[in-house]
């Protein structure tokens, strides 16, 4: 039977076969990609982001782990994709500049194209003239910025600053998103939305765009 823990706890040691293993096993038994994703996968990753954090884990540790998840991910994305029919709208992502996170912001992008969008990964270190290209270049309706750090999180404001300058600000949404963003600071940079996880973020555009 499918077990999730078992899932998370291949994530937490970095055992990329057994994550495989195990999250195959789930979708054969017909567990649903969220539930696996959510409970396995995610719960895995939360256990080694507070591993890092108390200092129980160091970086080559949470890389192997985050590469284990990808491992699980990489089965389940076809699923979430099948699942969409007619593209809502095309969202441009990516995790902003100065930035290398890019465990969520794919997580992100698997939500949106398992909601059915259209999904332009702009990948990590992304500098706000490249988000400015995809709204000129290829029909955006969202762009979707992830920020992890602190430090990072002023350049979600320059890339909202050079949408205005190129003039593309009002053709396009800016929903924004990572573990140190919030409603507020959403609010304060001018961003039209905020979502707090990856699930949220689909609905939050489909808000935004009225999909
Ligand atoms: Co980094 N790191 N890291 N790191 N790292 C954090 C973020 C940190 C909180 C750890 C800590 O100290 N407690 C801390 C930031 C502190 C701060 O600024 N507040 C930190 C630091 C300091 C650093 C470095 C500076 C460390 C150093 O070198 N001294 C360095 C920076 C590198 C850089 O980016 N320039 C660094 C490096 C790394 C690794 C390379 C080792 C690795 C990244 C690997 C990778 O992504 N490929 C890494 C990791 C893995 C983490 C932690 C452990 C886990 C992050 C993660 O993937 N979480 C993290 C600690 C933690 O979060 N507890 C940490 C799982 C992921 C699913 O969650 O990304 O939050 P998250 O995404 C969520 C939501 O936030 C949301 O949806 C997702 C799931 O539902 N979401 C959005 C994300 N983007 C969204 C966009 C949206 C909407 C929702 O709309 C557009």
């Amino acid at each position: 039977m499918a077990d999730l823990q078992a899932l998370a706890d291949s994530v937490i040691a970095g055992k990329r076969d057994d994550v495989a293993q195990l999250t195959q096993t789930a979708v054969d038994e017909g567990v649903s990609a969220e539930d696996i994703i959510n409970e396995g996968l995610i719960a895995g990753m939360a256990v080694v982001g507070e591993k890092f954090k108390n200092n129980e884990f160091y970086v080559p540790e949470v890389l192997i782990a985050a590469r284990a998840m990808h491992a699980g991910m990489d089965i389940i994305k076809p699923l979430l994709v099948e699942s969409g029919i007619e593209p809502k709208g095309t969202v441009a992502i990516g995790t902003v500049k100065g930035d290398l996170h890019d465990i969520g912001k794919n997580l992100v992008a698997m939500m949106f194209e398992g909601g059915g969008y259209e999904v332009v990964d702009l990948e990590v270190d992304v500098p706000p003239e490249k988000y400015v290209e995809a709204v000129q270049s290829s029909g955006v309706d969202v762009i979707a910025l992830s920020a992890l750090l602190t430090t990072t999180m002023p350049a979600m404001k320059d890339t909202i600053d050079a949408l205005v300058e190129a003039g593309v600000r009002d053709s396009v949404k800016v929903l924004i998103g990572g573990a140190p963003v919030t409603q507020n600071y959403a609010d304060e940079i001018g961003a039209d939305g905020y979502a707090p996880d990856a699930a949220s973020a689909v609905d939050k555009a489909t808000e935004l765009i009225g999909a």
